[in-house]
């Protein structure tokens, strides 16, 4: 049962109430492992749910375009308050719609058509926002990457620092999708500094890591930090981009009305809840837990001959190279996910494949460690994904894992719905 209840959408709309149930039951039932997925509290879905969804608010508090911000106002000016003390930075605007409007924001504010930027190449780890050619940022403006080393799988800050001296682009990004290695801010920091670019930290991925103590801060090393909230953070699906002074207005006008028009205030008002949330000691543990499962599971894949991208990991994330394993990225997937294991199918550095049918997978412990999965557990997961892997093809053996699994979850809450019993 949803918590809170569902009872005025099962009655108006039986079969849509239906949906939300089978998904509710499926998220109960797996191991989730999408680096990028987690699961929010009863308190945020309240927010999220809330009647502050009928309102418009096009501008900022104190100036809006619309009558009627009484409660708007404070709710959004508590938002900022909370992202700025809990991140420590100067200012926080916390409208952007999701992850990628953060980005292009960054990108209308500081750039014009055609201008350089720096950043992670998107088979390295980077994002779609981040100059893929297929993306607005990589057809309007002029992206140059650097990548991982072949060998070490880990960004070369060398060859950073050769690019931007080379290039002097006006922005470089830091931070991406699926990095399994520590981002190292000060040496960001300081070849900005030494090239006149403005520094961007994107850390959607690993926002809840560094308030929660379990990786460095961007705070000031950064000029400007973009980060979904829906990530480890455990918030709603929201963004926020937070500035030093010198940035805050570029920003906020890029963003509205540069970009969007009326903030989300049922987001706002979750994101203000999940912040909340995250300044509480008991978020520093399951930080500090989300990574001590993730290592824990990078050895018992490794024991069981998977290949990691950098040879492990340092946060929630582990980037697996499946070709010594003889399958691609994508039938393992699916045959993981029939195996009651979710995932997504990645691409890996300097793959050969296509990203439609990568040679990788890409996995995250942020949802496992919110139902309360420790390291014990580890094992058993590395174990059901070699089975799976190895079973891709043999339905009745996936069918016996997707009950395993469905046996050890059964066994864990999950935040916001609960079986029927
Ligand atoms: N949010 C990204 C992720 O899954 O990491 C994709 O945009």
């Amino acid at each position: 049962m949803h918590q809170p209840q569902l009872s005025h959408l099962a009655a108006t709309d039986p079969d849509l109430a239906g949906l939300v149930e089978a998904e509710a039951t499926r998220q109960h039932d797996k191991i989730r492992l999408i680096a990028s997925e987690n699961y929010v509290s009863p308190a945020v879905l309240e927010a999220t749910g809330s009647v502050l969804t009928n309102k418009y608010s096009e501008g900022y508090p104190g100036k809006r375009y619309y009558e009627g911000q009484q409660v708007v106002d404070p709710i959004e000016e508590l938002a900022q308050e909370r992202a700025r003390a809990l991140f420590g930075v100067p200012h926080a605007n916390v409208q952007p719609y999701s992850g990628s409007p953060a980005n292009l924001a960054v990108h209308l504010a500081f750039m014009r058509p055609g201008d350089t930027f720096l950043s992670l190449e998107l088979a390295h780890g980077g994002h779609l926002t981040h100059g893929s050619p297929v993306s607005i940022s990589g057809k309007w403006l002029r992206p140059v990457h650097y990548g991982v080393g072949r060998e070490t799988g880990r960004i070369d800050m060398d060859e950073v620092r050769d690019l931007a001296r080379k290039e002097r682009p006006k922005v470089i990004f830091c931070g991406g999708t699926a990095i399994p290695r520590t981002i190292d801010f000060p040496a960001f920091a300081e070849i900005a500094r030494e090239t006149g670019a403005v520094l961007v930290a994107d850390i959607a991925h690993i926002a809840g890591l560094i308030v929660g103590g379990a990786h460095p801060s961007p705070a000031g090393h950064a000029d400007v930090i973009t980060t979904t909230t829906h990530k480890t953070l455990r918030g709603p699906r929201g963004a926020m981009i937070m500035t030093t002074e010198e940035h805050a207005t570029a920003i906020d006008k890029a963003i509205f009305p540069g970009l969007q028009g009326g903030p989300h205030n049922h987001t706002t008002a979750a994101i203000a809840v999940a912040l909340k949330e995250a300044a509480r000691p008991d978020f520093r543990t399951y930080a500090h837990q989300v990574v001590a499962n993730a290592e824990a599971l990078a050895g018992a894949l490794t024991a069981r001959g998977f290949d990691l991208v950098s040879g492990g990991t340092d946060n929630h994330l582990i980037l697996i190279d499946l070709t010594n394993k003889n399958i691609g990225g994508k039938p393992a997937a699916k045959a993981l996910d029939l195996a009651g294991i979710e995932l997504n199918f990645n691409t890996v550095p300097f793959d050969p494949r296509k990203p439609w049918s990568p040679s990788g997978i890409r996995i995250g412990t942020a949802a496992v460690t919110t139902r309360g999965l420790t390291e014990e557990h580890m094992a058993s997961v590395a174990e059901w994904m070699d089975q799976a892997v190895a079973a891709a093809e043999d339905g009745p053996a996936l069918e016996r894992i997707a009950g395993e699994v469905r046996d050890l979850m059964g066994g864990f809450s999950m935040p916001g719905w609960a079986p029927v019993r």
